[in-house]
C-alpha cells in the first residue's frame, strides 16, 4: 500500500432523493417536477420512473447497515423538497420532516456523518407552474425551505449545501429539455440561473440566522474544457462552453461577479444586493467530477436549444477509454480540477461530493466482479491524494453512488453504485468495488 489520505479524512457515498427513494406519493408527498416529467411518455429510457425506484424510503435501515458494515464515515443525500412541504411553501408535512429525522439519527447511531443537499433537482411541481427557477419568488421559497430544514435538523446535521449541480439542471432542464421540466428557452434559462444563485445566497443567510455553527456551502459539478483541435473556431467554443458549465455558477458564488460574456442576459434580472448576498462566505466547496470536456465547435449542430453552448458539443476523441456513459477516463483532469480551485479560487476546503462510474454489472455466480471500477477508483483517488500531496485542503470523497439507482432520462439501465440492485426484486447485492472500498476504508488508503 503507498497511498496514504490524512487522519480524519470522510470516506462515504453520495445518492440523491429522487434516485432511491420512491415512495413517490406516501405520507403526503407532494408532486415535484420528476414525478411529472417522468410520468409523461417518451421523456424517459423505456418510460421508466423513479415512482419506486429503489425503494430506499422504507428500506433505508438496510441501507444505512449497508454502510455501517464498511464502516463508512458519511453518507451524503439530499431531500425530497416535495415531503417537507408538499406544495413548495405554506403547511409543513410532520411526516416528511420526521422520515428525514429518523435516516439521521439512524446514520448517527451508526457513526456516520451525515451531508444534507437541499436540492438535487426535484423542484415541487406546484413552484415550476408558477414559472419555476425563472420566477424571483423561487429564490425565496427556496430560502423558507432551507430555514426549515436548517430548524428541523441543524442540532444533528452540521454541512448542508444548497445545490446539486446547477450547471447541470439549468441547462438540461431548460435549454436543451433533456431533463425536468424538459423546456428549451433561453431566456427562462438565464433568469434561472440568477435565482438560482441567489437562492443559494439567501439559503445561506436564513440558515446562518437559525444556527451560526452550520457548515455551508454548494455542490458544483465541475470539469475542465479543452479544445479538440488547435482551430481557432474550437478554441473559441471551448471558452464558451467552459462560461456555461464552470464559471456561471462558481464565479458569483466564489468571486461575487458574471463571466462578462454572460452579464448582459442577466444584468435585468440583477438587483443592488444581488451579487453580495450570492458571494457570502462558503464554508466550503462540494465538487462533483466525472471526467473533462472536449469542446469541438459544430457549425452543423443547428438544434437551437443548444445555443446557450454557442453550438458547441462536447466531443470524445476515438481511442480514449469511455465508461458506460461514454465518458473518458481522466484522472489529471481530476486532479486539474481541484488544482484549479486551490488555486484560482483561494484555497478552500474541499469535499468530494461525488466521483463514480457506470458498467454493466452482472452478476455471475453470486458475485458481481467490477474490477474496472475498481481500477477506476484506484486511478482517481490516486489524483486526489496527488491534490492533496500538493497542498489542496481536501477533506473527504464520496463516491457515487452507494447503490445501483434511477439514472435520470437514462432510466435504469447505467449502474453507478458500490452495490448492485435488481429492479424487479430491489435485492441489494454488494459488488467486489464495495469490499474494495471496505479495504480503502479500513487502511485509510490503498
Ligand atoms: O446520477 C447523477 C447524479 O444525480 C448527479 N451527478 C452525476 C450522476 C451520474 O450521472
Amino acid at each position: 500500500m503507498n497511498i496514504l489520505f490524512p487522519k480524519n479524512f470522510l470516506w462515504g457515498a453520495a445518492t440523491a432523493s429522487y434516485q432511491i427513494e420512491g415512495a413517490f406519493k406516501s405520507d403526503g408527498k407532494g408532486e415535484s417536477i420528476w414525478d411529472r416529467f417522468t410520468h409523461t411518455e417518451g421523456k424517459i429510457k423505456n418510460n421508466e420512473n423513479g415512482d419506486i425506484a429503489v425503494d430506499h424510503y422504507n428500506r433505508y435501515k438496510e441501507d444505512v447497515k449497508l454502510m455501517s458494515d464498511i464502516k463508512m464515515s458519511a453518507y451524503r443525500f439530499s431531500l425530497a423538497w416535495t415531503r417537507i412541504l408538499p406544495e413548495g411553501k405554506g403547511t409543513i408535512n410532520q411526516k416528511g420532516i420526521d422520515f428525514y429525522s429518523q435516516l439521521i439519527d439512524e446514520l448517527l447511531e451508526n457513526n456516520i456523518k451525515p451531508l444534507i443537499t437541499l436540492y438535487h433537482w426535484d423542484l415541487p411541481q406546484k413552484i415550476q407552474d408558477n414559472g419555476g427557477w425563472s420566477n424571483r419568488d423561487t429564490s425565496n421559497m427556496f430560502a423558507e425551505y432551507a430555514s426549515i430544514v436548517a430548524k428541523n435538523y441543524g442540532d444533528r446535521v452540521n454541512l448542508i449545501s444548497t445545490f446539486n449541480e446547477p450547471a447541470v439542471f439549468t441547462i438540461h432542464g431548460l435549454v436543451d429539455g433533456y431533463m425536468a421540466p424538459g423546456y428549451a428557452d433561453l431566456d427562462h434559462f438565464s433568469a434561472a440561473v440568477h435565482h438560482v444563485n441567489l437562492a443559494h445566497g439567501l439559503g445561506l443567510k436564513a440558515m446562518r440566522s437559525i444556527n451560526n455553527n452550520l457548515e455551508l456551502g454548494c455542490v458544483l459539478n465541475l470539469s475542465p474544457c479543452i479544445p479538440c483541435s488547435d482551430d481557432p473556431a474550437d478554441i473559441k467554443g471551448t471558452k464558451l462552453y467552459d462560461m456555461y458549465w464552470n464559471r456561471i455558477f462558481l464565479d458569483p458564488m466564489y468571486k461575487g461577479l458574471y463571466p462578462n460574456n454572460f452579464y448582459k442576459n442577466v444584468e435585468r434580472y440583477l438587483k443592488d444586493a444581488d451579487l453580495n448576498i450570492i458571494s457570502q462566505k462558503n464554508d466550503y466547496i462540494g465538487l462533483n467530477h466525472y471526467q473533462h470536456t472536449r469542446v469541438k465547435s459544430d457549425p452543423d449542430y443547428l438544434l437551437k436549444a443548444r445555443g446557450a453552448y454557442g453550438n458547441e458539443k462536447p466531443f470524445n476523441m476515438e481511442n480514449v477509454e469511455l465508461t458506460l456513459m461514454n465518458w473518458e477516463i481522466v484522472p489529471e483532469a481530476y486532479y486539474n480540477q481541484i488544482m484549479e480551485l486551490k488555486n484560482k479560487y483561494d484555497n478552500p476546503v474541499i469535499y468530494l461530493t461525488e466521483n463514480g462510474c457506470a458498467y454493466p454489472d452482472i452478476i455471475e455466480n453470486g458475485k458481481i466482479n467490477d474490477f474496472k471500477r475498481i481500477e477506476f477508483y484506484k486511478k482517481y483517488l490516486s489524483a486526489v491524494k496527488k491534490s492533496i500531496d500538493d497542498g489542496a485542503d481536501v477533506r473527504g470523497y464520496m463516491t457515487w453512488t452507494l447503490m445501483d439507482n434511477f439514472e435520470w432520462a437514462l432510466g435504469f439501465e447505467k449502474r453507478f453504485g458500490l452495490i448492485h440492485v435488481d429492479f424487479e426484486t430491489l435485492k441489494r447485492t454488494p459488488k467486489e468495488s464495495y469490499y474494495f472500498y471496505e479495504n480503502l476504508i479500513k487502511n485509510n488508503g490503498f
